[in-house]
Formats: C-alpha cells, structure tokens, sequence
C-alpha cells in the first residue's frame, strides 16, 4: 500500500536529490515489475544516459564484488557519485545470495556519494534486459556518473549482461574460470576488458597468454576495440587503477568511434521489444472470453483449431 509520499511524482523528485531510501523503493517497482512502473520510467526519462554504464561478470567466487569495491573506491578518488547494482539473474528473491556482496560493500555503506542495490531478475517478466536498464535509469536520476552493474555469470548471463553495458568487464581467474571456460561461455566475443584476476596465484600470466591468443582468433562484435587483458590482486586493489584507466580508454573509444550510439539505440531496440512483449503476455495471460489464449489453447487440444490460427485470433 503506497503512502501519500511514496507517490511516484514523491519518489522520484526525492531521488534526484540523491535519497537513497527512494532510490531503492523505485528500484523495488522495478524488482516487482509494479503498475506504478510506467509512470515512474516517463518521469526518470530525461536524466537517461548520463552514466557510463560498466558492466562486470564472470564465474562464482572469481572476485568480482572484491573487484567492484576497488573500482568504486577510485572513482570515489576520482570525485565521481557511483551506482553499484548486484544482479542477481538466478533468484526470484533479493537478498540472500547478495548478502555477503553488501558486506563486503561495507566499506562503503557510509559514504552519500555511492548507491549501492541489489536486484533479482528472474521471475521478472523480461528478465535481466528490462529490469537492468530500468534500474540504471533510477541510479541516473539520483546523479550518479558510473554505474557498476555485477552478475555472477551463469549461463546466458553473462553475455546477455554484456547488451546491456556501455563497456563490459570479463573477470577470470588461474583455475576457476580459464580461458576455455571463457570460450565455452561464449564471452569471448563481449568482452572489452579482461581481468586475470587473483594474480598472486600461480598460473595468471599463462591463462592471460591463453586469452589474448583465443581473442585475436575470435570475431569481435566491435572491430576497432582491442580488448585489454589485465592482470589484477583485487583483494589488494593491485592493478585496480590501470583498470580504471583502461575503462576511461574504452569509454573515449566509445564516444569518438560511434559506437557508443550504435550500442545504446541496440539496446533501446531490445528493450522496447522485450516490455512490449511482456505487456502482450500479461494481457493474453489474463484475457477472458472466446478469444481468450485459455479458450483458443482448449480448441486446439481438441483439434478444431491449429496454433497458427489460434495465434492469428490472439493477434487480432
Ligand atoms: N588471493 C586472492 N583472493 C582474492 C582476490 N580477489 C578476491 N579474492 C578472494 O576471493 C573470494 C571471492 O571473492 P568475491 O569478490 O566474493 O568473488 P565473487 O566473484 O563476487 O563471488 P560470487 O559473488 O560468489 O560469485 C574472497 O574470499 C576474496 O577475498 C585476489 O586477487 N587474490
Ligand atoms: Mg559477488
């Protein structure tokens, strides 16, 4: 039930101005795919793609959150208001999984200038590639220049988290996560920057090695971006600021090649299509009456229609 001041005109005018309590509530609309969604993306429209949008995958346990805490700390350095959102494509519920990511966020939970979320997208009608971008939007509106959206790369994951990205970062590691791994996941052709991550472990200039061979011999979808292949100790912050400066790289390349329009009117694509095609499912779902998918599916199983007909009578 929504208070008077959870109106949505309420929260977003209150998270422009940076409160972080409205700023999670209207990414819980987005969580929960509420009625109250529409009219809150019309009012977030205009602050839409100011950040730099980063996104960060790769397999459990390779040191990712480790990673996003060091990158928030240098762009904190650097001045810049941050978004963290830790998304997590394999649970209908947030929480759990995530715990232990806020916990080792803590060392940012005091700091105004940084906004951290978690979010889970399955069960989400649409998926990651509508609830990302909508929870991006809110991070904008409450003025923040980078967002850094994490996801444990599980099958598809990864490379869909890589359509939703301005510049995407593939983290590996020596043994979890090699670079055949990185082929079989399919990120060998999204990735802009790769981290060999846990390099105080034996085997990371070999798996760098490994990955700079198997990415010469891969089709790229950006042709003039050489990804870069960096070796990083997270959970010391070693290497942290030449990955800093290779994302302000590709983020130059990004702008003066085109390509950054390119990626985001792609993007747009894909997400208009995906809410309307969540909006057309919702309404067949809950349609009554002889055109209806229930009456339509109970005249196919009984042979007097075919689903191609029926599919016709539906898109009527
Ligand atoms: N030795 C070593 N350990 C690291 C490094 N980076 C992270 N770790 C440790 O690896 C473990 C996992 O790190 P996380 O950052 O939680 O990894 P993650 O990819 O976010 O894990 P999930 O969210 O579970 O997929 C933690 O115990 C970290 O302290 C590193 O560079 N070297
Ligand atoms: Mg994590």
């Amino acid at each position: 039930v929504s208070r008077p001041s959870d109106s949505v005109p309420e929260l977003v005018s209150r998270a422009r101005e940076g409160d972080p309590r409205s700023v999670a509530r209207l990414i819980s609309l987005v969580e929960q795919g509420s009625p109250d969604l529409p009219a809150a993306m019309a009012a977030l429209a205009e602050t839409s793609g100011r950040a730099h949008v980063v996104g960060l995958t790769g397999p459990p346990g390779v040191g990712k959150s480790t990673t996003s805490s060091a990158l928030v700390a240098a762009w904190r350095r650097a001045g810049l208001r941050v978004g963290v959102l830790a998304v997590d494509p394999s649970s209908p519920f947030s929480g759990g999984a995530l715990l232990g990511d806020r916990v080792r966020m803590s060392e940012h939970a005091l700091d105004r200038d940084v906004l951290i979320r978690s979010m889970a997208a399955r069960g989400h009608l649409g998926g990651l590639a509508t609830a990302t971008p909508q929870a991006v939007r809110v991070l904008e509106a409450a003025g923040c220049e980078v967002v850094l959206v994490e996801t444990v790369g599980v099958g598809q994951s990864e490379v869909e988290i890589a359509g939703l990205a301005d510049t995407t970062l593939v983290l590996l590691a020596p043994g979890a996560g090699d670079a055949v791994q990185a082929a079989k996941a399919g990120v060998l052709e999204v990735g802009d920057l790769y981290l060999v991550n846990k390099a105080d472990h034996e085997g990371a200039a070999g798996v760098r090695r490994e990955l700079r061979s198997m990415i010469s011999m891969t089709e790229r979808r950006d042709r003039a971006w050489q990804p870069p292949v960096l070796l990083t100790v997270a959970s010391r912050g070693e290497g942290v600021e030449e990955v800093v400066a290779a994302v302000d790289r590709h983020r130059e390349h990004l702008r003066t090649s085109g390509e950054l329009g390119r990626r985001r009117r792609r993007r747009a694509t894909e997400e208009i299509e995906a809410v309307a095609i969540s909006v057309l499912r919702r309404r067949w779902r809950d349609g009554a009456g002889e055109q209806s998918l229930a009456a339509l599916s109970a005249l196919v199983v009984a042979g007097e229609t075919d689903p191609w007909s029926a599919a016709a009578r539906l898109l009527d």
